[in-house]
């Protein structure tokens, strides 16, 4: 497929989604495409690792519900706080949430409950096997999320009971013209509520540039990302044994040129483009180094809990996936962002190789 021979600079260029040419952009900006899978236990090490490894990634991939601590505050919590670290060294966050329920269900569990998450997440994932209206429900809650970004106006009109002779002298009441509420129904308006609230998202670009003793907040070179929310599709999985069917991989497929305005792509062990358009990014976990100075054949021992690991190379270079995800590859090393690095630049090696 001809992405597979595109620079993802190229690739910005042709995408639908606006967080995917932004997300390409900043690929080719800090030459990574490594995403780390931040699985650490505490909202404290969360932090602490997403400030140290930052400078190397381009996506955050959280758990929020495996983190203790996780401070759910609107305004001051553990979202916020990765969303403004997500602005400083210039990564999106893409919470690991395998959505997988009706529409209406997973439109409240991404949008409210304690975690919010499309307030701080930039990218989320869905399991379409409950049927692919899902992902239109959620593509519906995010461009509803988008509108109220500035402000939301509420108009509740209430209407009482009719009584008896009150609109019969076939005059109009003084309310808008009309003494009929919106089901045809005679009644008198017993009161009109307008509700004004601005709204500005954890990563909002009208924040500020700047803190108090002039230091950037804001990663240089690339402007902030789009305030879109996206979705990856559950394509395919690493573990062993998964009863993801190849008809099943189709139907997300399917599902993402149906909605390209919303699924950025997929989490997949290979690419998935065969459209002569389509141009989806491909993010892969289950992805490990051997111990440095030993050789690498592709694959590297899964962790006994059916997890299985191929090498950078073997996914960017033959499978051709776009970005690997590298949890305890990178968290449980002595030096995390010295790993993050050797990842970086192995994964940035296989994809100019699949360049070439
Ligand atoms: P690891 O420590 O690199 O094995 O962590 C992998 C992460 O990716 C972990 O958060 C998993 O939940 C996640 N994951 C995965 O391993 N395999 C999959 O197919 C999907 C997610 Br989808």
């Amino acid at each position: 497929h001809p992405t597979l021979l595109q620079p993802y600079s190229e690739r910005a260029k042709t995408a639908t989604h606006p967080l995917s040419r932004y997300l390409f952009r900043l690929m080719d900006l800090k030459a990574s495409n490594l995403c780390l899978s931040a699985d650490v236990t505490t909202a404290r090490e969360l932090l602490a690792l997403a400030d140290r490894v930052g400078p190397s990634i381009v996506v955050l991939k959280t758990h929020y519900d495996l983190i203790s601590g996780w401070d759910y505050n609107p305004q001051t919590g553990t979202g916020v706080k990765l969303a403004a670290l997500a602005r400083k060294h210039g990564f999106l966050i893409f919470e690991d949430r395998k959505f997988v329920d009706i529409g209406k269900t997973v439109q409240m569990q991404y949008t409210a409950g304690t975690a919010r998450i499309i307030e701080w997440a930039h990218i989320t994932n869905a399991n379409i096997d409950a049927g692919k209206d899902m992902v239109r429900a959620m593509a519906e809650a995010a461009a509803n999320w988008k509108a109220r970004i500035h402000y939301e106006v509420k108009t509740s009109v209430s209407v009482g009971t009719p009584v008896a002779g009150q609109f019969d002298d076939g005059e109009e009441q003084n309310n808008g013209g009309s003494d009929r509420d919106s089901d045809g129904r005679k009644g008198s308006i017993v009161s009109i509520t307008t509700v004004t609230q601005s709204f500005e998202p954890a990563d909002s670009p009208r924040l500020a540039k700047t803190n108090e003793h002039g230091d950037e907040l804001v990663f240089p070179g690339i402007e902030e990302p789009p305030m879109d929310r996206g979705l990856l599709l559950l394509a395919q999985m690493s573990s062993k044994g998964c009863l993801m069917t190849k008809d099943y991989t189709q139907a997300c497929v399917e599902a993402a040129r149906e909605h390209k305005d919303f699924v950025m792509g997929y989490v997949a062990q290979e690419a998935l483009n065969s459209a002569p358009d389509d141009n989806f990014i491909h993010m892969t976990p289950g992805c490990k180094l051997p111990p440095p100075g030993e050789e690498e054949n592709g694959h590297v021992e899964g962790d006994g809990l059916g997890q299985q690991y191929n090498t950078p190379a073997k996914l960017i270079t033959l499978l051709g996936t776009d970005i690997v995800i590298v949890g305890r590859g990178i968290i449980q090393a002595a030096d995390p962002p010295t790993e993050a690095e050797r990842y970086r630049r192995k994964a940035w090696k296989a994809y100019l190789a699949r360049l070439s």
